[in-house]
């Protein structure tokens, strides 16, 4: 049925309407909205209308509603990038990438969440450290990491301890609490102290690597300072 234009020309308000009514703020939206939707892409909105990105949803682990905010897995994206890039996000969420301190601390503005990290080995085991209250500040005070609550009884060490309350620092802007610059001494970015218990953001390696000390995708708590990761992911959804 084709219909005269003038009907289009009053349909299409509605029909824009109808399609950016629902906005997400994060995973949790998303699955409130069809309990039956998969792990996956999704765009969501963590700062109102105009600020739509895409993230990876994990609907699976733990009970779901996941908004990935940090994923390795293969290599295939760089990490050690200067600040404007961690601040506003890169790489791809179908695979690597980060998605930005500003969205990461517009969400935990709004509502109270905690946080999962997800991790595997080279040789297939699995691991996690899960946390009942994580928080970003503002830009204007550095970025600061509020992160506690470790579960004791599941999972491995608790690799965030040295990183609470840090503001987050890249290799051109050293905000942590070293004399030197830790992102530049492990080649990542990160709520770098003196300088760090773990380092997701550092260099893709294949596993056990002596060569370098620290610079890796690391767990200290798990698997010490000489073994990079396969994947590791670090995700958020508002407490119930
Ligand atoms: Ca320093």
């Amino acid at each position: 049925m084709k219909l005269p234009s003038a009907l289009l020309l009053l349909l299409a308000p509605a029909m824009i309407s109808c399609k950016t009514s629902f906005q997400p703020v994060d995973c949790s939206d998303i699955q409130r909205h069809d309990k039956n939707q998969p792990s996956g892409v999704f765009t969501i909105y963590p700062i109102g209308s105009t600020s739509a990105v895409q993230v990876y949803c994990d609907m699976d682990s733990q009970g779901g509603r996941w908004t990935v905010f940090q994923r390795r897995m293969d290599g295939s994206v760089n990490f050690y990038r200067p600040w404007v890039q961690y601040k506003m996000g890169f790489g791809n969420a179908a695979g690597e990438y980060w998605l930005g301190l500003e969205n990461i601390h517009q969400m935990t503005r709004q509502r109270n969440y905690e946080l999962l990290v997800d991790m595997e080995d080279f040789e297939g085991k699995k691991a996690f450290a899960r946390y009942s209250s994580f928080k970003v500040d503002a830009e204007c005070d550095g970025y600061v990491l509020h992160v506690t609550g470790f579960s004791k009884k599941e999972g491995l060490g608790d690799g965030l301890f040295h990183h609470n309350g840090m503001k987050f620092s890249t290799f051109d802007k050293d905000q942590d609490i070293s004399s030197g610059n830790c992102a530049k001494s492990f080649l990542g970015a990160y709520w770098y102290g003196k300088c760090h218990s773990s380092n997701p953001n550092g260099v893709y390696r294949w596993g056990a690597d002596k060569t370098i000390y620290g610079v890796g995708v690391e767990w200290s708590r798990w698997k010490g300072y000489d073994y990079s990761l396969k994947a590791i992911s670090m995700k958020i959804r508002p407490v119930k």
